[in-house]
């Protein structure tokens, strides 16, 4: 395999093929040394109990406790959406705890920075608000968000931020999450050896996990990191390697909580740590993030992004990281060694999280700032044992921080904010439908080739696209997060966007921030004329080259909430015609929606099309004609040339 097959990012590209490299291990090379287990890869493999691991490789065959093919595929595939929902909403655990912490006072360094927010969520919660103060409210809320986790009866309250009409779904299926922790644990107690053994019945409880983290875990995750650390709006910022600088102590952030990175933000800020890192012969100290970490800090601060999933280690190989300080999800161990080849300390801060060989600094709350300074300090002492530094060029810009919130207010401000221009321009035909692509890297398949070429065909089929986690950063290496992207855009999605003043591309945040787009869709629902429930919208999902747990409790939120979806790379449950048969045909009877896994990109685009204009149809809307809003005979070319002679303001 070239390197170029490995990647498109040209940071990526230089790196893999420098002469130093070649003998480097990475997940790129790792990946074409380890040949994936066919058995277990499509879902074959038992190994629940130590009478196994039982592979089901013949037709008919089953495992020694009699578990069958399907039985076998559909437990795997509920584990794993089990562990990812249980990631997510961790996460939002900690996030919870945090905001009591800094309510009670225990937690001095942080502040409640939305009070909007705060009090929106605790309308959410049914929580009343007159009278009372800041930190007052806060706890309420932080400990209403608590008790969701340890719920054992009843239904989480965010269910009730659905569509009507989907609440009813869930509540005629039997799928509305009971508490976030009990649906996690029943999912593992269910396909522990000698329990629920009906597939169908297997996952439909992997959808009740499933949901209990996008209408729980994550969901409260984001409403309350926006609560600590601010709703995002959008800013500019940068993307890839080449945002390291040669000349300042690199402090790369990575994994994904805000808690600990907004810290070291505070932390480098200081003056005497800036001193500190002067008097080491630094010009000072840059910042810059990987994974949802990066989009946290970039949604909030503009913090560069210096890049996703498959770039940890490439950061590392341009000498110029002093420290990667991470937290949690999506760390290789990887680095440890890595590192060890270089000045670059690598800092593990979870109390869930160690890693042999790393530097363990536990981020306690009481002193967030002082640890944060700690940790800097580090990294300005690795500054001095640098050997050669040779840091890509690849930069590019972006435009960040679209929170469900700010799309509503730039539909008509403050006052009149709404989803009328959007939901008027997909009525009309103007933009053909919306699509979230988002989720990881994989190194099976080339890095950000499938992100960025189904953005690319999406926009230019007047397909509106938001982006999150690592896909948004994948996309923001390639321009595609710049306003400039909209010279891709089909005739009509290019002129909403004008109108509107949005680029075509959205970044809506991080992975647990998918949640937003639940709740952008909840919204364009409600604002009407696009039927009454979210299976109704002529929208998509996407992970094209998802890897993770994480991403599966996603996509089956996603599905479950109406949004027909499509994963790349392949099928964990292949091996299992029933199973397929259960997560398409199966979802798309019960909750109007398909999780489809096909790895070929242009029968991905080809699928998101289709299902886009049959909802179209369904919703008895215009036929979708690419050239309605092109003038006839005249490129846009021409038109901009035009614009140009005549002064008008163009934005490309
Ligand atoms: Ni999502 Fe974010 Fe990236 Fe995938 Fe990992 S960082 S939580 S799991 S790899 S998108």
């Amino acid at each position: 395999m070239t390197e170029k097959k490995r990647s498109i990012d040209p940071a990526a590209i230089e790196i893999l093929e420098r002469p130093e490299c070649q003998e480097v291990s990475t997940a790129f090379s790792r990946a074409e040394a380890m040949k994936p287990c066919p058995i277990g890869a499509d879902g074959r493999c038992c190994k629940n109990c130590a009478m196994g691991p039982c592979r089901l490789t013949k037709e008919g065959q089953v495992g020694i406790c009699g578990a069958t093919l399907e039985v076998v595929a559909a437990r795997n595939l509920a584990r794993a959406i089990a562990a990812g929902s249980a990631s997510h909403s961790d996460h939002g655990r900690g996030v919870a705890m945090t905001l009591l912490a800094a309510a009670e006072g225990h937690a001095p360094d942080y502040k409640i920075r939305d009070i909007g927010k705060l009090t929106r969520v605790a309308g959410y919660l049914d929580i009343p608000t007159e009278g009372k103060e800041v930190n007052e409210l806060s706890k309420e809320v932080a400990e209403e968000a608590l008790a969701q986790f340890g719920q054992q009866t009843g239904e989480i309250i965010y269910v009730k931020r659905a569509p009507e009409k989907r609440q009813e779904i869930w509540h005629n299926l039997d799928v509305a999450p009971r508490g976030v922790d009990r649906e996690v644990v029943e999912m593992l107690h269910r396909t522990h050896i000698g329990n629920d053994q009906d597939p169908e019945h297997i996952l439909d409880h992997a959808v009740r996990t499933a949901l209990a983290d996008g209408w729980g875990g994550s969901m409260l995750s984001t409403d309350l990191t926006d609560i600590l650390f601010g709703t995002p709006s959008p800013g500019q910022a940068q993307a890839n390697l080449g945002v390291l600088k040669g000349d300042e102590v690199n402090i790369i952030v990575h994994g994904h909580e805000p808690t600990l990175s907004e810290m070291i933000l505070a932390a480098v800020q200081d003056p005497e740590i800036i001193e500190y890192a002067k008097s080491k012969g630094a010009k000072g100290i840059n910042v810059a993030g990987i994974c949802c970490t990066a989009n946290e800090l970039l949604m909030r601060q503009g913090v560069p992004l210096a890049g996703n999933f498959l770039n940890q280690e490439l950061a590392i190989l341009t000498g110029a990281t002093d420290a990667m300080v991470v937290d949690i999800q999506c760390i290789m161990e990887a680095l440890v060694p890595l590192s060890q080849q270089f000045q670059t300390k690598v800092i593990t801060t979870s109390n869930k999280v160690k890693i042999q060989g790393a530097i363990h600094m536990p981020f306690v709350e009481e002193r967030a700032l002082e640890v944060a300074k700690e940790i800097v300090r580090l990294g300005i002492d690795a500054f001095t044992e640098r050997g050669k530094v040779n840091i890509p060029k690849a930069v590019d810009g972006l435009v960040g921080g679209f929170s469900h919130e700010y799309i509503r207010y730039m539909q008509g401000g403050i006052y009149r904010g709404s989803f009328r221009p959007l939901n008027d321009a997909i009525m009309a035909g103007r933009v053909r439908g919306a699509a979230g692509v988002v989720g990881c890297n994989n190194p099976r398949v080339c890095q950000d080739e499938a992100h960025s070429y189904v953005v690319r065909k999406l926009i230019e089929n007047d397909v509106l696209v938001v982006v999150t986690g690592c896909g948004a950063i994948a996309n923001a290496k390639y321009g595609l997060l710049s306003p400039d992207a909209i010279k891709y855009a089909g005739h009509g999605l290019r002129e909403t966007c004008e109108a509107v003043g949005i680029p075509p591309v959205l970044h809506m945040g991080s992975c647990v921030d998918n949640t937003r787009i639940l709740t952008l869709l909840t919204e364009v629902v409600a604002e009407g004329g696009l039927g009454d429930d979210i299976s109704d919208l002529p929208v998509v999902g996407f992970a094209p080259e998802w890897m993770s747990e994480k991403a599966l409790a996603i996509g089956t939120y996603f599905v479950a909430s109406g949004v027909y979806t499509i994963f790349g790379v392949k099928s964990p449950v292949a091996a299992s015609e029933e199973v397929t048969r259960l997560i398409t045909e199966g979802w798309e009877e019960k909750f109007g929606a398909q999780l489809v896994f096909e790895p070929d990109l242009d029968k991905m685009v080809e699928l998101a099309l289709a299902h886009i204009d049959k909802k179209r149809e369904a919703l008895g809307l215009t036929e979708y004609d690419p050239q309605r809003f092109a003038k006839p005979g005249v490129t846009w070319d021409e038109v901009m040339g035009y614009a140009e002679k005549v002064g008008a303001p163009v934005s490309s």
